[in-house]
């Protein structure tokens, strides 16, 4: 994925990621594309109840790391062709490329399904009710792990699995059918990229008019919620340090996403992702990103806030 040198040129993802940490692609992306795509995918997998092991099966052997999309088990690498409808669009490319240079780099895409609550059997839902990250791929069949799962993650940064990594990439979202708010859209607070990269969970406050969202060392920042809700081929993008969230997935089919990070190159320090950086109040790169698992990667910590949204 490069970007083709004859696409619009525009400053303002730049300017929303500084105002607002999030950028919409203006007119998205080819919703028929997108559709060849879901069908492509839905001839693949259903997204039902036999995702899921037993309650027997996942007590003789629980694995918590390692159950996510990875080199070799990514249901994305055989779509290469059909991609293209996200990788080579003008606008896209022009938009990612103003960000982060036009030599960016892809660290990883894959496929992510909000799983609806009528396929999650009971005991699990039972079991990870009130977890501020219900990634299913510990109780997901290992054959199934070429696809991220999601009953729902509270408020976090996806700078959360970068360690001691810098802030230097971007998170896009494609969704590849029409979201609604029943659909388990995503939830993002704006401005609160503004903190910097500070410790999931993290400490927010809802009011009337959004969230107030602290650094737990003095500073705060006020975050109005903004939902992302639209057509197939809707595309969206955010900085490392922007909280975002999902809640379950209420409706009675799968949501499917698109989810890609795109980083800049090390030796480049002149893009627009630096020009992002050097407005915020706080930490670009943390030491420890989380506190809620514990040494086996399971939840110790029970506690939502994108539930309360
Ligand atoms: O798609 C979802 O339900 C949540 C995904 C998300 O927040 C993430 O992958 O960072």
């Amino acid at each position: 994925m490069s970007a083709p040198s004859s696409g619009p040129v525009s400053d303002l993802p730049v300017s929303d990621l500084i105002e607002r940490g999030y950028h919409v692609l203006p007119g998205g992306l080819d919703p028929a594309a997108a559709g060849r795509l879901l069908a492509r995918i839905r001839e693949l997998r259903a997204f039902g109840s036999e995702l899921f092991l037993s309650e027997e099966e996942f007590d003789a052997a629980p694995q918590y790391v390692g159950v996510n999309p990875a080199p070799g088990r990514n249901l994305l690498e055989r779509f290469d062709e059909e991609l293209a409808f996200v990788e080579r669009d003008a606008g896209l490319t022009a938009a990612v490329g103003g960000l982060l240079g036009d030599d960016y780099e892809i660290l990883l895409k894959k496929l992510i399904c909000g799983v609806p609550a009528s396929a999650v059997p009971q005991w699990l839902k039972t079991r990870i009710h009130g977890n501020p990250v219900n990634n299913l791929g510990p109780y997901v069949k290992p054959q199934y792990r070429d696809v991220t799962y999601f009953y729902g993650i509270d408020f976090h940064q996806d700078l959360i699995d970068y360690k001691d990594r810098e802030a230097d990439f971007i998170t896009l979202y494609v969704y590849l059918h029409d979201v609604g708010e029943r659909d388990a859209p995503l939830f993002l607070l704006e401005n609160s990229h503004k903190l910097g990269g500070t410790l999931f969970p993290h400490d927010l406050s809802k009011d009337e008019t959004g969230w107030t969202y602290g650094d737990r060392k003095g500073g705060q920042v006020h975050c109005p919620q903004h939902l992302l809700v639209g057509p197939a081929g809707y595309a969206a993008m955010w900085h490392a340090c922007t909280l975002h969230g999902t809640q379950p997935d209420a409706a009675d089919h799968e949501r499917l996403s698109l989810r890609y990070l795109i980083a800049r190159k090390p030796t480049r320090k002149d893009t627009g992702i630096d020009a992002v950086n050097a407005t915020l109040r706080g930490p670009l790169s943390l030491t420890a990103t989380r506190n809620d698992l514990d040494e086996a990667g399971a939840a110790k910590v029970k506690a939502n806030s994108v539930n309360e949204a």
